[in-house]
């Protein structure tokens, strides 16, 4: 496959004003009709000179021409010139009007991109490139168009007909067929064109803007599912609320629709005013889906929703530019998840999610800029660079500037660029102009790939009262990038002193206490900030709220950091001193491991944990939080060679040694706390969901003692509640004990009971898949025989070859290879069905350098036979040989 590049970019020679499209639905068949309304792009009409004009290249894959016509003059082959990527022909004026008929064959298309189905429905999915599998059309970001769409099908297999915009007209055919027209006024990409056709059910409901306009909402699904509706309903108002309250962004077509489809490369979409999800992002009642599933329907539907301003009236010049869109409005979707729930629980959430995987990311051989400098395939470009880092660069905006500063930043983009396809300068430069700032620097966030590292040094001064940090930082090289020049990094940071009280902090050279808790900008490779009147050594609190996204070390001590869990007054620091107790604690047993000695747990863990327990007055969300380990997964992020059963094996050990010593008092939080789930029943609010959380950390630990009392447990609330996170959480403990008939009666009856729900057995599927108990591989291979697997549908794929893959590394990572070699056969399976879907799959074997030599000899040669097994997608090519180079 061709490399692009972003150096390359040109504008594009022609444009296209209007896009009248009309498709017509079969079963064996559909036909696309597409007239474009085409115009010289004056931008690049300067050099025109008499040789004529360039010629028009035409995006198009996988599309059948039945007819071309170019202002009523049909053309024959000898008119244009075709191959499998494009249509070219050689416009004669500067403006005229092209009309095409091409045959695809949805019913085929198991890429998921283009025009496909999904069961019985019709469906679409354009981003990045897919609508090049529609019709021929210049299918990049920066030609923006008016779109008018028909669509005729079969009235009762599809009595609903979707498209962008507005409803214009409908009617009966001939023939039992029907047809609808749609017409979307504002401009936008083909990568936010839709259509829908099927048989669904909606849920309806009104939103009034704040300039008093209604807008029509409404969620369709299959009729099974109606039932499940509601929570996204309530979201999607909510984030209608938010964005006008908290970026003064409106609604601005008179109706928004959202499609549930149960096949779906990603977690959703947000074509215009008719945003497609993957049904697990929409489908969400108690008795179904967990409190976690919840909170994940109400993020992604602000995400697409947030996606109107932040991707669609503002979209992207290029592909290079997608964090624009993509980084923005994940931190628009966390500041509201924040806002709707727990702020430093989100915080923790995500920051746990950014360290454990983008880390591994940017340290991997895929590791890319936010705005990257070139790609083979796009859709590999959806990465958690782009998008979670990407966000964490915008926060940084957002702590340098100020909540007031930052509105002012985004009320000039939307303003200065509204209609527009842009890119991350642009995005930057508004804020630079709406707060007279220059972000010159700042702006290598944006270019160089990697974590950069800060280590802090501390000096005090007792007679001169004065304390000193020393920052430097360094930032590792990454595929194409060996010297890295010096970030900007927002420190936020406190003093506290030995009593935990907030130290007044002045730098030297200030004329006065700025306050308790500031923000340094460090700018240099290393750098020293001096605060005076400091009467007492400090304990500093480092990274609050995590400002940048760095690894930051400083040598704090083990009592120190259990001082910090108590004392500091920011709550993402109390967690973060806990994590680094955590961590030391566990290398320590790791260590211990590899030693071959008996593993000895540090008694002060038990103890922090124990006062945690024992502080009834703490946010119970927060108290979940603390108790959990950090995961396998970040423990690998964290060493230089991963010793994959050292890590399962004191993680384990720790777990068990918690439950143990902490049993009393973990089971009366757990019954108190089940006893009021009983009596209040199911609740999705916060306080609700934090005792849940709360109650199933308990049970997992009182599980690990083998205690009949907690199976006990376990099972009266495996059997008596009634919502999911309950039920899941307790056939979660039980698959991970030793309890084995109440194991497989549980699995059993659970399966029978949710056998139609196919989100439920995606849950039934991943709890078994993540079990790191030994035979996981085995039971693996066993589930992928069930009738309720495919590996056509690609929840079915990451429910349990995902959730092995990633979460399992105990059994994935079997000594002899086997769950390589497992995943690679699925790889290449999937390669030829849906390559996206396979490409994501690698990721795990894209981390072979982590491991020991034995490992790292057997995931190169699964990544070698893939590389050999045939013809393989650029999506697979391109992970493969970069991982491999
Ligand atoms: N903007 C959407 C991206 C997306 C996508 C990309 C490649 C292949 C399939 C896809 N489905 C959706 C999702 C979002 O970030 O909102
Ligand atoms: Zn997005």
């Amino acid at each position: 496959p061709k490399v692009i590049y972003l150096k390359d970019y040109q504008a594009p020679e022609y444009l296209i004003d209007e896009t009248n499209l009309t498709f017509e639905l079969y079963e064996d068949h559909s036909l696309v009709h597409a007239q474009l309304v085409i115009r010289r792009n004056p931008e690049r009409a300067a050099g025109d000179s008499g040789a004529g004009l360039p010629p028009l290249v035409l995006d198009g894959q996988q599309l059948e021409l039945l007819s071309l016509a170019m202002d009523d003059r049909v053309l024959g082959e000898g008119d244009y010139q075709l191959d499998d990527s494009h249509l070219t022909l050689q416009p004669v004026s500067s403006q005229f009007t092209l009309d095409s008929t091409v045959r695809i064959h949805p019913e085929s298309n198991t890429a998921l991109e283009g025009l496909y189905k999904s069961g019985t429905m019709f469906c679409t999915q354009c981003e990045a490139e897919g609508f090049r599998k529609i019709t021929y059309y210049l299918d990049r970001p920066d030609v923006m168009s008016t779109f008018t769409t028909t669509i005729t099908a079969e009235q009762h297999r599809y009595p609903v007909l979707l498209s962008n915009g507005n409803p214009m007209a409908s009617g009966a055919e001939e023939g039992g067929r029907h047809w609808a027209t749609w017409q979307d006024p504002f401009k936008k990409p083909a990568y936010l064109f839709a259509l829908v056709a099927g048989d669904l059910w909606c849920v309806e409901d009104t939103f009034t803007t704040m300039n008093q306009r209604e807008v029509a909402l409404r969620i369709y699904v299959e009729p099974e599912n109606i039932d499940k509706v509601q929570h996204a309903m309530d979201s999607l108002k909510k984030s209608m609320r938010w964005d006008e309250e908290v970026y003064g962004r409106e609604y601005d077509l008179d109706i928004f629709m959202i499609v549930a489809v149960n096949d779906f490369n990603m977690g959703a979409m947000e074509n215009k005013g008719l945003n497609i999800f993957n049904s697990s992002c929409v489908l969400a009642k108690a008795e179904t889906a967990t409190d976690a599933a919840h909170q994940r329907v109400e993020a992604v539907v602000a995400h697409e929703y947030f996606h109107n301003w932040s991707g669609n009236r503002v979209t992207c010049r290029d592909w290079f530019q997608l964090s624009l869109k993509e980084g923005f409005t994940v931190f628009r979707d966390a500041e509201f998840s924040a806002d709707m729930n727990s702020r430093t629980v989100k915080r923790i959430e995500d920051v746990a999610f950014l360290r454990t995987n983008q880390f591994a990311e940017d340290a991997g051989p895929m590791a890319h800029p936010v705005r990257p400098d070139s790609f083979m395939e796009i859709s590999n470009f959806y990465t958690l660079t782009v998008y979670e880092k990407g966000a964490e660069v915008v926060r940084m905006i957002h702590t340098l500037l100020g909540a007031e500063g930052f509105r002012k930043g985004t009320d000039l983009y939307f303003e200065r660029h509204d209609g527009q396809a842009v890119t991350c300068d642009d995005f930057v430069k508004a804020m630079e102009d709406a707060n007279g700032v220059e972000l010159t620097q700042f702006k290598r966030w944006y270019s160089q790939s990697g974590t950069p590292r800060l280590q802090v040094e501390e000096s005090y001064d007792a007679q001169a009262k004065t304390y000193s940090l020393t920052f430097r930082q360094s930032c590792p090289a990454t595929p194409g990038q060996k010297e890295k020049a010096p970030f900007v990094i927002p420190l936020a940071l406190g003093l506290l002193d030995g009593k935990g009280n907030e130290l007044p902090l002045r730098l030297q050279g200030e004329g006065a206490a700025q306050g308790v808790g500031r923000v340094l900008a460090l700018t240099e490779a290393e750098q020293c900030f001096t605060f005076v009147d400091i009467p007492e050594r400090p304990l500093p609190s480092l990274l609050r709220g995590f400002s940048a996204p760095v690894k930051l070390s400083f040598p704090y001590s083990r009592d120190q950091l259990m001082f910090l869990m108590q004392h500091d007054s920011d709550g993402f620091n109390r967690w973060e001193a806990g994590q680094q107790l955590s961590v030391q604690v566990l290398q320590e047993l790791i260590a211990q491991h590899q030693k071959g000695e008996p593993l000895v747990l540090d008694s002060r863990l038990v103890k922090a944990f124990d006062t945690l327990l024992g502080d009834e007055s703490l946010d119970q969300a927060m108290v979940a939080e603390m108790l959990s380990l950090p995961s396998e997964a970040y423990l690998t992020e964290i060493s230089e060679v991963a010793d994959v059963e050292a890590i399962h094996a004191a993680r384990e050990f720790a777990r068990v040694t918690i439950g143990e010593a902490l049993y009393q008092p973990l089971l009366a939080r757990y019954r108190a706390n089940r006893a009021l789930s009983r009596e209040t029943g199911y609740i999705a609010e916060a306080a609700h969901i934090a005792r849940r959380t709360l109650q199933n950390i308990a049970l997992s630990y009182l599980m690990q003692s083998g205690k009949a009392e907690a199976l006990e447990a376990c099972l009266e609330q495996f059997n008596d509640c009634d919502n999911m996170t309950e039920r899941l959480s307790a056939l979660a403990v039980l698959v991970n004990s030793a309890f084995e008939q109440a194991k497989a009666d549980a699995l059993q009856r659970f399966a029978e009971y949710f056998k139609d729900d196919p989100l439920v057995m995606d849950q039934w599927f991943s709890v078994q898949a993540g079990c790191g108990l030994p035979g996981g591989l085995e039971r693996v291979q066993e589930l992928m025989k069930h009738p309720a697997f495919t590996l056509k549908n690609p929840n079915k794929v990451r429910a349990l070859i995902g959730a092995f893959a990633n979460q399992n590394l105990v059994n994935f990572h079997r000594a002899d290879g086997a769950g390589y070699r497992f995943l690679a056969d699925h790889v290449i399976a999937l390669n030829a069905l849906n390559p996206q879907i396979a490409s994501r799959q690698l990721t795990p074997l894209t981390r072979w350098r982590k491991y020991d030599t034995s490992r790292q000899q057997l995931m190169k040669a699964e990544l070698e036979r893939i590389l050999a097994s045939g013809e393989l997608s650029s999506d697979v090519y391109e992970i493969v040989s970069k991982s491999l180079a």
